[in-house]
Parts: C-alpha cells; sequence; structure tokens
C-alpha cells in the first residue's frame, strides 16, 4: 500500500534531517507525525518516527527538569481529544477567549487590553452526541506571531478566524493575519484543496467568526466581510445571543465534514452515545476498520438504519454512509 504522503511532508523531513537541536528536531518529529496519514500504508513510517520521538524525548527530557522550566517546545501539540480539533486564531481582542469561554468549559482569561492570552488553552465542545475539541490562542499582529501557534494551526482539523466586525480597520486586520500566516507558508482557505497548487505551503481550512455583529456597527462590518470573502463560510456570532452560539457550533461541525456513525449489536438497541467519526465519504469497511483491522475481513454483510432512508437494509462494504446512521455489522 503506498505511503501517499503530502508533498510538505518531504520538505519538512529535509529539515528535521538537517537539524542538530534535539528539542527542535523533537518538535519538527511532532509535525511529521502530524502530517502524516494515518493509514495502513503509512504504520511502518508511523512506528518509525514515534520511536525517533521517544528517544528525542529522552534525550530531551532530562534537560529540562535540570532547568526546571516549560520551553515554548510545550505548546507545539496538542493531542486530539473528541471528534476534531479546531483552533480559534485572530488580531488581539477580537473575542477568540470570549468564544471559546461561552462554548466550552474552559476558562480563558478575557480581558480588555490586547495580549491577554498568552498560551493556548482547550477545552471541549458539546455538540449534540460528540466533543469537538477547541483550542483559543495568543493574537496574531505586526508585533506578535507565536511559532507554537503556527504548528498548532498545522495541525487542527478546521481553523476558525475570529474578527470583529463591529470595529474600524477589519479589512487591515484581516491583511495582517494573512500576510503574516503567508509568510510563514500557511495559506488559509475556503475549502479543503483535493490538489496542492505549491505544495510547500499548508492549506488550512478555514471559517470566520463575523464576531460581535450584534454589537453597533456591526452589521455593516458583516456585510463588507460577506462581500469581500465570498467563497468563505461566515459565521456572524456574539456571546450574547444563545441561539446564534448554537448556530455557530452547527456551522463548525459542518464545516469540519465528518459524519458520525452508530452502531448497534446484532437484536440489540443501538449505542448513540460513541459515535465512529469518519470523513464525510466515508464507508462501511471506513466504520469497520476504525473498530478492528480484522473485522473487515471477517464481515459478511452489514445493516444500515438512515434518516428516513432505509430500515435496517442490507449494504455492501463499499456502501457510503451518511450523518446519523446506524450500523449493524454482520461477521
Ligand atoms: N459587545 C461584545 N463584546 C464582546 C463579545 N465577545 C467578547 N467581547 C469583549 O471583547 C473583549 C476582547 O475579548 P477576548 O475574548 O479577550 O478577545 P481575544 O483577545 O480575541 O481573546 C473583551 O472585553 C470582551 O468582554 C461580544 O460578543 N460582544
Ligand atoms: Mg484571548
Amino acid at each position: 500500500m503506498p505511503a501517499n504522503l503530502p508533498p510538505n511532508y518531504y520538505e519538512l523531513e529535509r529539515e528535521f534531517k538537517r537539524e542538530k537541536n534535539p528539542q527542535e528536531k523533537l518538535r519538527l518529529a511532532r509535525e511529521l507525525l502530524a502530517l502524516m496519514p494515518k493509514h495502513k500504508g503509512t504504520e511502518k513510517l508511523q512506528a518509525d518516527l514515534k520511536a525517533k520521538i521517544a528517544r528525542l524525548r529522552r534525550q530531551t527530557e532530562g534537560k529540562e527538569r535540570r532547568h526546571g522550566a516549560r520551553t515554548a517546545e510545550t505548546f507545539d501539540h496538542i493531542d486530539r481529544e473528541g471528534a476534531a480539533q479546531v483552533i480559534f486564531i485572530g488580531p488581539p481582542n477580537s473575542g477568540k477567549s470570549s468564544l471559546l469561554d461561552s462554548l466550552t468549559n474552559a476558562s480563558p482569561l478575557i480581558g480588555d487590553y490586547p495580549y491577554t492570552t498568552r498560551e493556548p488553552l482547550t477545552g471541549m465542545m458539546d455538540f449534540e452526541t460528540i466533543q469537538i475539541q477547541l483550542i483559543d490562542t495568543p493574537p496574531i499582529s505586526e508585533e506578535v506571531l507565536e511559532s507554537f501557534v503556527l504548528n498548532l494551526i498545522r495541525q487542527a482539523d478546521l481553523a476558525v478566524l475570529v474578527v470583529d466586525v463591529s470595529t474600524p480597520g477589519l479589512d487591515n486586520r484581516l491583511k495582517v493575519v494573512r500576510d503574516r500566516l503567508e509568510e510563514k507558508r500557511i495559506r488559509l482557505v475556503p475549502k479543503v484543496l483535493e490538489e496542492l497548487k505549491e505544495p510547500i505551503f499548508i492549506y488550512k481550512k478555514t471559517i470566520i467568526a463575523a464576531h460581535k455583529f450584534l454589537d453597533e456597527n456591526g452589521d455593516v462590518g458583516l456585510a463588507w466581510l460577506r462581500e469581500q470573502y465570498p467563497d468563505f463560510t461566515i459565521a456572524p456570532t456574539s456571546i450574547l445571543d444563545d441561539e446564534v452560539m448554537a448556530a455557530f457550533r452547527a456551522t463548525i461541525f459542518r464545516a469540519l465534514e465528518i459524519i458520525r456513525i452508530y452502531t448497534k449489536p446484532v437484536g440489540k438497541e443501538p449505542d448513540f452515545t460513541d459515535p465512529i467519526i469518519l470523513p464525510m465519504g466515508g464507508t462501511v469497511e471506513d466504520a469497520g476498520l476504525t473498530l478492528h483491522k480484522d473485522f473487515v475481513r471477517r464481515l459478511q454483510y452489514a445493516k444500515v438504519w438512515g434518516k428516513g432512508k432505509f430500515e435496517g437494509q442490507r449494504v455492501k462494504n463499499n456502501f457510503v454512509l451518511s450523518d446519523g446512521d446506524i450500523v449493524e455489522f454482520h461477521i
């Protein structure tokens, strides 16, 4: 099975090989692992990398303890929890921390001064039957751009660019964020791209939160944003309105392009608590693979219940599932 590594993997791998500093090498190795598609064809590569990471960690750990300090390296990777990882980025004071606070049980620092958030902070957002991990980050401006923020963006499944549409200068604030990321070879794009034109870039699917749109002049900013960024999904947000926030949760889920598949033991009720998460277009076989490697080989057929479509229809392994489908595996 071919490994099918993304083109930027090789670029990063060269950087990794050249690097001498173990701390930095460890960071790059983690980044490589995050970039690597997780499937059968990369199993050996994954194992190799994990071994390298373990070795580098042992090498660097002693040093960290002696100094007793947490290095920036600590923030370069956040283990994904829940169904997906979504990173909130944007200019200072746009409302990133307030949104995270409102959507999750995390308590980020919220302040009227621009650089309140210095470290990434995560929280879990409930969405119906699943949880989605959100990351709050320090601002991106002319003056500051923490390098760990770049790494976290690279690894996230989706970016939410939070902008305050009620304050003048929106055009420039957006431009600064996008330019600074471009300098670092990250391009925020409205859709996941099938083909990478400039492989040295990372293209990160992004939606824009038009925050504080209910404030004075917010409507003007929102209209301007929709006109200027017609390809992007734009979610009007305000922490002052519960309905708006509920709609925002759904927008985040839709943007992730994932589906939830519930399993059902033969002759029993479905389990609606812990769905299998698949990318859109996922099949019965993909669902089976997440449970057990051997499973699919032994699978004879599956039955699927879908919203108003099928009532226990017998399907083949390559049957494409939809969000909310219930699957009963027969082996
Ligand atoms: N009017 C209004 N103010 C908000 C809203 N969300 C956040 N704020 C305020 O905007 C300021 C910056 O918020 P914060 O979340 O710290 O922004 P961050 O720097 O992007 O994390 C704070 O004073 C918040 O109280 C909102 O929806 N409406
Ligand atoms: Mg903040």
